[in-house]
């Protein structure tokens, strides 16, 4: 079995390592463009010695941002101040990956160390925010979203087709389609925001339409030998179990259509849920989700310690471990989750000879 610091090859792509930098939003951006922050913290990130670094949740629209300060991909000139990132991750020995995103009805927000509620129609950084019903988050996202017609549909799709080529051209070699968190995707496929009486509502079929045919003109443009992956919600904890079969039909469908790999992760579509936080909580889901569906995935939250993530990745539980925080708090926790677990050539042997050469003496 492989463990933490073996790598990890799918389609075209190898990793080398099992550590992946979650898509961790930092509402930095102007018009959706990077600055030095991006620069400085995804460079950072992977000279810290992850496998894999995904850059934060992307827009396909600007109607499509959580707040005013999310990344977009819905035009040349936000695409052309990325490549920086893309060249900087590769520089490091990482493999740069992008979440492409679109925020339903939780759009429009103020960041949330600023409130992180919705700012209302009509103030500076709001914009009109659309959802396949017209049924509020609740909570701190009240706002009442615009119903998609049948032309939002297909256009939104078409901007995540545009922001995908967008990606392609740049060179990422990881693909993740965001359809959890409560956003546009998650939106469609669960009852509580989809209240449709189309094709695209009502059946879990026609729940899962919009996500799936999103998926199919996603893998038309997106290159054979790049993995192409969803990170999709498949549990509430809001008591409402049937939500799991139904993600696990959806992947299956997906599979078909040529998706490659999962990150399993939380709905996040009610403020009534009640997540049972705790230090890999979610990796049995995960496992689940894995061996009833036949892809390879991961999951992220509260996966910290060096000898519970390799023990994930060698019990088969996981291929990834994605983490987030654990890499804020401290980028190169792969080197310490290396000299932890006593592993010989870790991710620091990948990178330049300045550090390859100093780190292999260090003791
Ligand atoms: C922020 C906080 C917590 C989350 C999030 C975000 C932003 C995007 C997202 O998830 O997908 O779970």
């Amino acid at each position: 079995m492989s463990g933490l610091f073996d790598p990890y090859t799918l389609k075209g792509v190898t990793l080398r390592n099992r550590i992946a930098v979650s898509p961790m939003c930092q509402y930095m951006a102007v018009d959706g463009v990077v600055g030095d922050w991006h620069r400085v913290h995804y460079a950072g990130l992977a000279r810290g010695g992850a496998g894999l670094v995904v850059v934060e949740a992307t827009a396909v629209a600007p109607e499509g941002r959580i707040t005013w300060g999310d990344l977009g991909l819905w035009n040349d000139h936000q695409a052309q101040a990325l490549r920086p990132i893309v060249d900087a991750i590769r520089a490091a020995g990482a493999v740069p990956g992008i979440q492409i995103a679109h925020a339903g009805r939780k759009a429009s927000a103020n960041r949330p160390w600023e409130g992180d509620d919705h700012i209302a129609e009509g103030q500076p950084n709001s914009w009109r925010s659309i959802a396949p019903s017209p049924v509020a988050f609740g909570a701190n996202l009240p706002r009442v979203p615009a119903e998609m017609t049948l032309a939002d549909i297909a256009r939104v799709q078409a901007d995540t087709v545009d922001a995908v080529v967008r990606a392609r051209d740049l060179g990422f070699a990881w693909l993740e389609l965001h359809m959890a968190h409560g956003y546009l995707a998650q939106n469609f496929f669960s009852p509580l925001s989809n209240h449709r009486d189309d094709a695209y509502g009502g059946s879990a079929a026609n729940r899962a339409r919009y996500l799936l045919e999103t998926l199919v003109a996603v893998r038309r443009v997106w290159p054979q030998d790049r993995p192409l992956t969803v990170r999709l919600g498949v549990v509430e904890f809001d008591g409402n179990d049937a939500m799991l079969g139904e993600a696990i039909a959806l992947l299956r469908d997906m599979k078909r259509e040529g998706l490659d790999f999962v990150d399993v992760s939380i709905g996040f579509n009610t403020p009534e849920a009640e997540i049972p936080w705790a230090p890999n909580f979610m990796a049995p889901i995960a496992r689940r989700v894995r061996q009833e569906t036949g892809l390879p995935g991961t999951t992220s939250w509260y996966i910290s310690q060096p000898d519970e993530a390799d023990a994930l990745i060698r019990d088969g539980q996981l291929d990834l471990v994605m983490l987030g925080r654990p890499l804020l708090a401290n980028p190169h926790w792969p080197y310490a989750a290396a000299k932890a677990l006593g592993v010989e050539n870790p991710a620091w042997a990948t990178l330049p000879a300045p550090y390859a050469h100093w780190l292999a003496r260090y003791r």
